[in-house]
């Protein structure tokens, strides 16, 4: 019988008697944030030394959940000494960025992630690409442990599964995810007031943001592709920040018709690119589009970061996502 990394990733947990240190990835997002605080409480609950540290600041949408300063900054003291590591949601090893760094050598590192992309860094790695979103793995291996699950650490959790299954929308919300988050909910996660903090709290900056945005859409492949550039002028002109940003491409996406949106943001060195995608057709993969850029992510959600765009850039792109999307309409659905 082999054993299931969560096991393994259980008994680490046991054995430890120093620091584990949680790590989240780089411009964290709300599962990242979710799954660190949610399995930090939880370990702390149950009478362990836990650490949690981010290269990039928590943003300032997810500063509401509680516990959220034990996500500290790189140069944070970690006692007793770390002798355990935990990336969770982290596609890769270098999006954990400077946090390399606080890694002792030879000390165990565990990655527990759902991007397929993910190709298994660290001693223990458990990937499952098949879950919605990284919280709901630590649920399933908190309750494999039997580790109890406090109200905090429940409402960080169910945060992460929200954010990541787009308010339980997404292919990838499966029957499971949905017992997931009603136990959560039994462990006291305040659903609603999450959704309101979530949701209904955009700084009127970011919806002068949205309206501009709106204002720049480009269709192509029929209308089946549509995308916005954001650059330093509309922020400029909005006060939005680019911490704001998040969630825009969902009014992309929903337009009719559109089978792929995406963003592309200039960044302030004015020749960077930020791109973002989304599908809405589970035979669109724009995974493999991200990955074309060096990017990745998963089927309806990725990213990548292009450092030197060559001139044609926009209309390969172009080329690329409807090249894609034609090859999904003549394959035959199963
Ligand atoms: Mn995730």
């Amino acid at each position: 019988m082999t054993t299931q990394p969560t096991q393994t990733i259980l008994e680490a947990i046991d054995n430890c008697t120093g620091s584990i240190l949680i790590i989240a990835h780089n411009r964290p997002d709300g599962d990242s944030i979710g799954s660190v605080l949610g399995l930090a409480l939880a370990l702390d609950a149950a009478g362990k030394k836990v650490a949690i540290r981010s290269e990039d600041p928590v943003p300032e949408k997810y500063r509401f959940l509680p516990c959220v300063d034990l996500i500290r900054e790189l140069d944070a003291e970690i006692n007793p000494p770390v002798e355990l590591v935990m990336i969770l949601d982290c596609a890769d090893f270098d999006r954990i960025g400077a946090a390399k760094a606080l890694i002792p050598p030879g000390v165990t590192v565990i990655n527990i992630d759902h991007h397929a992309t993910n190709a298994g860094f660290g001693d223990i790695s458990w990937i499952d690409p098949n879950t919605a979103a990284t919280g709901e793995m630590i649920v399933r291996l908190l309750n494999e442990g039997g580790i109890r699950i406090p109200q905090d650490c429940a409402a960080g959790l169910l945060t992460a599964i929200i954010t990541d299954t787009g308010s339980f929308q997404y292919a990838q919300t499966t029957a499971e995810t949905l017992r997931i988050a009603a136990n959560l909910i039994e462990a006291g996660a305040p659903i609603s007031d999450l959704c309101e903090a979530l949701y209904m709290q955009f700084s009127r900056q970011r919806v002068r943001l949205l309206a501009r945005l709106l204002d720049r859409l480009n269709f192509a492949c029929g209308g089946h592709f549509c995308y916005a550039w954001l650059d330093s002028e509309i922020f400029r002109k909005t006060g939005a920040t680019r911490e704001e940003t998040e969630g825009l491409i969902d009014h992309i996406r929903a337009i009719e018709g559109v089978v792929v949106a995406a963003i592309l943001e200039r960044l302030p060195d004015g020749q960077q690119i930020r791109m973002s995608l989304r599908s809405k057709n589970p035979d669109v993969n724009v995974g493999a589009i991200a990955a074309i850029y060096g990017g990745g992510g998963h089927i309806a959600a990725a990213g990548a970061h292009i450092a030197e765009p060559h001139a044609e850039f926009e209309s390969e792109l172009v080329e690329h996502v409807c090249k894609t999307i034609d090859q999904a309409a003549i394959r035959p659905r199963a």
